[in-house]
């Protein structure tokens, strides 16, 4: 297969194609995943998301990797939806650090219609800073998929996590089609999707191969695809699952990179567990996003010096992608536009 046969937008790769790929020599598979980036991104970018937990435990749902899970003894503190003005504070630094994104999260199986009204407002202050918001609150009806767009939410992230087949080794208290149904409830009320999985849950190349399949078969490929890896959790049923060979990490982001080549590829939860030439090889397969905070939703994740010292060291800026309100910062925002794609020429592009 050549990287060119890939530069079109498809969905309807086939199972085995996509085990193919995953079968390639790794040094082939990593050249065609940077090919197909170069082919669409800046290489030496990377869009950082800053991620809050807004409501905090106690979920009704089962999911085994999780430790927000009401069902399992995590020992985690769980907290009410948060104040308004303790998630515009956390906003505010999270743009003051240079993060782009704000990102929201609830332990929800599904928002109630109470919450709604906080939710919104959320969504409102943040975006008036000048961040793009994303927002996951658990399964979304039409009329709520609607509220969040209508209020101006940016993203919605809700994660199918694995293969059709291997999910029901995982969550039991919610279909693989409920999932769907809510990403298509997201994508008809206009919001862009941010969809993803985990890996390392105990699945093999198939399940991983069957989660990529999902998510570029979709109508419209998630513009933002975060690959988490499993962060084990004591208390839940996957404390002590083996952990993924790096490399077979490694390969589900440039397989996901050549099937979906326009999206940001988030190389999502587990970094701490990842030493620095890992998410180079991870920024080298395609990757253009992480999680820049220094907690996840409930766990740590590297500290915000160290983040920027990796890219610096790796010759990797942070995306700007300010939401600009005045016709003179429009034009500040063209004109960097401008030199980066100026800078953006200069990069040697191995598909041409
Ligand atoms: N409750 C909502 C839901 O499940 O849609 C939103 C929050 S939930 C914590 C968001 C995503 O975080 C999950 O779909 C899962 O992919 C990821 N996640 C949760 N726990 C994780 C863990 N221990 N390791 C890696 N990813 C995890
Ligand atoms: C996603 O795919 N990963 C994030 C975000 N979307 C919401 C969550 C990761 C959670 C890791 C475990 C925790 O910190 O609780
Ligand atoms: Fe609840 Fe979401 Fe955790 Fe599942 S992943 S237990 S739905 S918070």
């Amino acid at each position: 297969m050549t990287a060119a046969s890939h530069a079109s937008l498809r969905h309807d790769w086939t199972r085995q194609e996509v085990l193919d790929l995953f079968a390639l020599p790794f040094n082939d598979l990593l050249f065609e995943a940077q090919v197909v980036h170069r082919q669409n991104f800046n290489p030496n970018q990377v869009q950082l998301s800053t991620l809050l937990s807004i409501k905090t435990g106690a979920c009704p749902e089962d999911c085994k990797y999780c430790p927000q899970s009401g069902l399992y003894d995590t020992g985690l503190e769980k907290e009410k939806l948060l104040e308004l003005q303790k998630v515009v504070e956390e906003a505010r630094a999270a743009k003051a650090s240079g993060a782009s994104r704000f990102c929201m999260g609830a332990a929800w199986r599904s928002p109630r219609d109470k919450d709604m009204p906080a939710v919104l407002d959320m969504i409102r202050e943040v975006k008036s800073l000048g961040l793009e918001t994303c927002m996951t609150l658990g399964m979304l009806d039409e009329g709520q998929a609607q509220q969040l767009a209508d209020a101006g939410l940016d993203y919605y992230n809700h994660n199918l996590d694995t293969s059709p087949e291997y999910y029901g080794e995982i969550i039991t208290t919610r279909t693989y089609q409920d999932r769907l149904d809510t990403l298509d409830n997201v994508r008809r009320a206009g919001m862009k999707v941010c969809c993803g999985g985990i890996v390392g849950m105990g699945e093999d190349a198939s399940d991983r191969a069957g989660l990529l399949t999902q998510l570029a078969n979709l109508p419209q490929h998630p513009e933002s695809v975060p690959i988490n890896m499993l962060v084990k959790i004591k208390g839940t049923p996957l404390a002590e699952q083996d952990d993924i060979d790096p490399f077979d990490f490694i390969r589900t982001i440039a397989v996901a990179r050549i099937m979906m080549p326009e999206s940001y590829v988030r190389l999502s939860a587990g970094r701490e567990e990842m030493n620095e030439q890992m998410q180079a090889l991870a920024f080298m397969a395609g990757a253009n996003s992480i999680f820049y905070c220094e907690k996840l939703l409930t766990t740590p994740n590297p500290k915000a010096n160290s983040d920027m010292a990796l890219l610096q060291r790796l010759g990797i800026t942070p995306e700007q992608r300010e939401i600009r309100h005045t016709s003179e910062e429009q034009e500040a925002a063209l004109l960097q536009e401008v030199e980066n794609q100026r800078a953006g020429q200069a990069f040697y592009n191995a598909a041409l």
